[in-house]
C-alpha cells in the first residue's frame, strides 16, 4: 500500500486520521523528529487544541525548517484545523507566537456575542465554481474552532490561493486553502464522512493538486451551520456480563418485568455505525457503570472506541467515568490520563459529569477561583476546549415564588408542581443522578465554562426517556447563562420534537437515544423532517 507521513507533534486524535487514511487505501508512517521528514514524499501536519501550544511544541521539537523545506520541494503538503491556522502569521489566540508566515495575515476569534463559540458543527466549504480537492457547494464539512481567518475577497486570490469560504452568523472566514503542493483545511475531513474522506483521497491520490482551481459547475452552495442531531449510546455491561447499549426511564434502566434486568436495546458497534450511516452528525457514547472493577487500560468503552472509529468518520464523545481515579492495581491514575487513552482509542471529545459538579462546587467555595488543578482544566489545556464536554444530569425543584423560596435561578414555569408551585429550578446530580447536589444548573455551567469546557451537554431526569419532548424552558434558561455550545438531551419521542427544541430555544444541537434505539424513527427521517420544515441538515452522503 502507498504510504503517507503523519507528524506526530500534538496530543489529540489522530487515530481517526489514521483509520481515515487507511480507508483511502494508504498506510501512514510516523515522523518522529524533524530528521524524519526529508524522507516524507507526502506529509500531514494534523492540529487540535491551542494556537500557541501547537506552534511552540513544533518550533521547540525543530520542526518548523524541516516543514518549510518540505514544502519549497513542492512536495505534497496537507494541514488540518489547527494546522491551517500554523501557516499564517500568527493568532490573537496566541499573539506571542509566529506562525509559519506561508500566507499573510492573522487570525481573530469569533464574535461570541450572539452565537457559541467555539463554531462546533457541519458548515459548508464553498469554493465559488473552483475545484478544490473534491469540495463540493452541496456538502457538509466539521468544524470546531474559536479562532479563524476573516475572509475578504480576493485577498488570498492574490496571493494565489484558491479558498472555500463558510459562514458562521454573518461572519466569512476560510474554510481551506490550497497553493501548488499545499493544501490546508480549517474543518476535519476525517470527521467529515465520505465528504470529508473525498478531500483525502484527492490529497493523496494527487488529483485534487491536478486539478486546483479549475472552473468546475455545480449548484449554488447551500447555507450556513447545520442543525446538528446526535445519537447517544448508554453502554454498561448487563447482568449476564455483556456490554450492551441501554436505555433508561428517568435513569432507571432495568426492565419493570420481574427480572428488573438491565434493558439490552443492541451492540454499541453495530448501533453506532448504523446510526451514522442514517446520518446521525455525532455519537456519544455514555459509559454509565464506569465499570469499577476493570483495570483502566481494559476498559471495554476504549475497544469500543477503536472499532467504532474504524467505520464511523463523525465526531465520536465517550463519557463516564472521567476523574482522577485509583486503578485495580492500586496506582493512582489522572481525569487526563483516563481521557488521554480515550483520545488515543478514537474518541474527539470526552464528557465529565459528576467530577464536573464537584469541581464547581469547589470553585464557588474558594471564591471563584481557578488553579489549573481541575479535571476540566487540565484536559482542556492539553486537548484545547472543544475536546471537553460537560454532561448535566438536573432534576426539577418546585418552589412557590422566584425570589425568597431558594437562593437558585429559578425559572416561571409552565408545567407547575404538585402543590401548583409556579416556579423551579434545577439542581445538579452526581453519580447517575443517585444524588442530589445544592447546586443549580445555572452555577454549575458558568463555572465550567470559566475552566475551559467546551461544550454542555444537557440531560434532563425529568424527561429522560419519557418521549414527551426536550425541556425547552431548561435548555433556555442554560442557554442564556454561557456562550459555549449547548446540546439539548433527554425527551425526544418523536421528529417534532426535534423541530420545536431548534425553532423554540438557542440550542446548538440535539440528542436523542430511545428513539432511535426502540426504532421508532430513524436518524434520517427526523433529518428529514427537519428539512421539510425548513431547518438546514446535512444528509448523509453515502
Ligand atoms: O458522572 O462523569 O461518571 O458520567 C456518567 C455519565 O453517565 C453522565 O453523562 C450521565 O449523564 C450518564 N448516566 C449515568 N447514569 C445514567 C443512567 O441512565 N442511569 N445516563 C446515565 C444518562 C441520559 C442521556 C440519555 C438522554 C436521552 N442518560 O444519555 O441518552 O437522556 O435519552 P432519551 O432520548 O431516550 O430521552 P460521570
Amino acid at each position: 500500500m502507498p504510504t503517507v507521513h503523519l507528524l506526530d507533534y500534538v496530543a489529540g486524535n489522530v487515530r481517526s486520521l489514521v483509520n481515515a487514511i487507511e480507508k483511502c487505501g494508504y498506510t501512514v508512517d510516523w515522523i518522529r523528529g524533524p530528521e524524519d521528514v526529508p524522507r516524507a514524499e507526502k506529509l500531514i501536519l494534523p492540529g487540535v487544541g491551542h494556537f500557541g501550544h501547537c506552534m511552540s511544541q513544533l518550533a521547540s521539537a525543530g520542526y518548523l525548517p524541516a516543514v518549510r523545506a518540505h514544502i519549497d520541494a513542492g512536495k505534497p503538503f496537507i494541514s488540518i484545523c489547527v494546522g491551517l491556522q500554523a501557516l499564517f502569521e500568527g493568532s490573537v489566540e496566541d499573539p506571542s507566537v509566529p506562525g509559519l508566515g506561508l500566507i499573510k495575515g492573522r487570525l481573530d476569534r469569533f464574535d461570541d456575542t450572539q452565537k457559541s463559540v467555539p463554531h462546533i458543527g457541519w458548515n459548508s466549504a464553498n469554493t465559488s465554481g473552483r475545484s478544490l480537492y473534491g469540495l463540493r457547494p452541496e456538502s457538509k464539512y466539521y468544524y470546531v474552532h474559536s479562532y479563524k481567518y476573516p475572509y475578504v475577497k480576493g485577498e488570498l486570490e492574490d496571493q494565489g490561493w484558491t479558498v472555500a469560504t463558510g459562514t458562521y452568523g454573518g461572519e466569512v472566514f476560510v474554510g481551506a486553502v490550497a497553493k501548488d503542493n499545499v493544501l490546508a483545511t480549517q474543518f476535519h475531513p476525517e470527521k467529515s464522512g465520505v465528504a470529508g474522506l473525498r478531500v483525502i483521497k484527492a490529497f493523496l491520490t494527487g488529483e485534487g493538486a491536478k486539478t486546483l482551481g479549475q472552473v468546475v459547475g455545480g449548484p449554488a452552495p447551500t447555507g450556513g451551520l447545520t442543525r446538528r442531531v446526535i445519537a447517544c449510546l448508554d453502554v454498561r455491561t448487563n447482568d449476564q456480563g455483556d456490554l450492551v447499549v441501554t436505555k433508561g426511564d428517568q435513569y432507571d434502566v432495568r426492565e419493570k418485568t420481574s427480572g428488573r434486568d438491565v434493558r439490552n436495546l443492541g451492540k454499541p458497534v453495530e448501533l453506532a455505525k448504523k446510526y451514522y450511516e442514517q446520518g446521525a452528525d455525532e455519537v456519544t457514547f455514555l459509559n454509565i457503570t464506569s465499570f469499577r472493577d476493570c483495570p483502566l487500560a481494559d476498559l471495554p468503552m476504549l475497544e469500543v472506541l477503536r472499532r467504532t472509529s474504524e467505520t464511523v468518520f463523525v465526531p465520536l464523545t465517550v463519557g463516564g467515568g472521567i476523574r482522577d481515579t485509583v486503578d485495580t492495581d492500586g496506582s493512582k491514575v489522572s481525569a487526563l490520563e483516563i481521557a488521554a487513552m480515550y483520545f488515543k482509542s478514537g474518541a474527539d471529545k470526552v464528557s465529565i459529569g459528576s467530577d464536573a459538579v464537584l469541581a464547581a462546587e469547589e470553585y464557588y467555595a474558594v471564591g471563584r477561583k481557578l488553579f489549573g488543578n481541575t479535571a476540566i482544566e487540565q484536559i482542556s489545556r492539553a486537548y484545547g476546549n472543544q475536546a471537553v464536554v460537560v454532561s448535566v444530569d438536573p432534576k426539577r425543584v418546585h418552589v412557590p415564588n422566584g425570589v425568597d423560596a431558594t437562593r437558585h435561578s429559578t425559572i416561571r414555569t409552565r408545567f407547575p408542581g404538585p402543590r401548583g408551585e409556579e416556579y423551579c429550578w434545577y439542581a445538579c446530580t452526581i453519580k447517575g443522578g443517585r444524588e442530589t447536589r445544592d447546586l443549580d444548573v445555572v452555577e454549575l455551567v458558568r463555572a465550567v465554562e470559566a475552566m475551559g469546557a467546551g461544550e454542555v451537554l444537557l440531560n434532563c431526569i425529568d424527561r429522560d426517556g419519557t418521549g414527551g419532548g426536550f425541556d425547552l424552558e431548561l435548555v433556555e434558561q442554560v442557554k442564556g447563562a454561557v456562550r459555549i455550545p449547548v446540546v439539548a438531551s433527554s425527551g425526544a419521542g418523536n421528529p417534532d420534537h426535534f423541530r420545536e427544541v431548534f425553532e423554540k430555544t438557542r440550542t446548538d444541537a440535539a440528542l436523542g437515544a430511545g428513539i432511535f434505539h426502540r426504532g421508532e424513527y430513524t436518524v434520517k427521517q427526523v433529518k428529514d423532517y427537519l428539512a421539510e420544515k425548513g431547518l438546514e441538515v446535512r444528509q448523509y452522503e453515502g
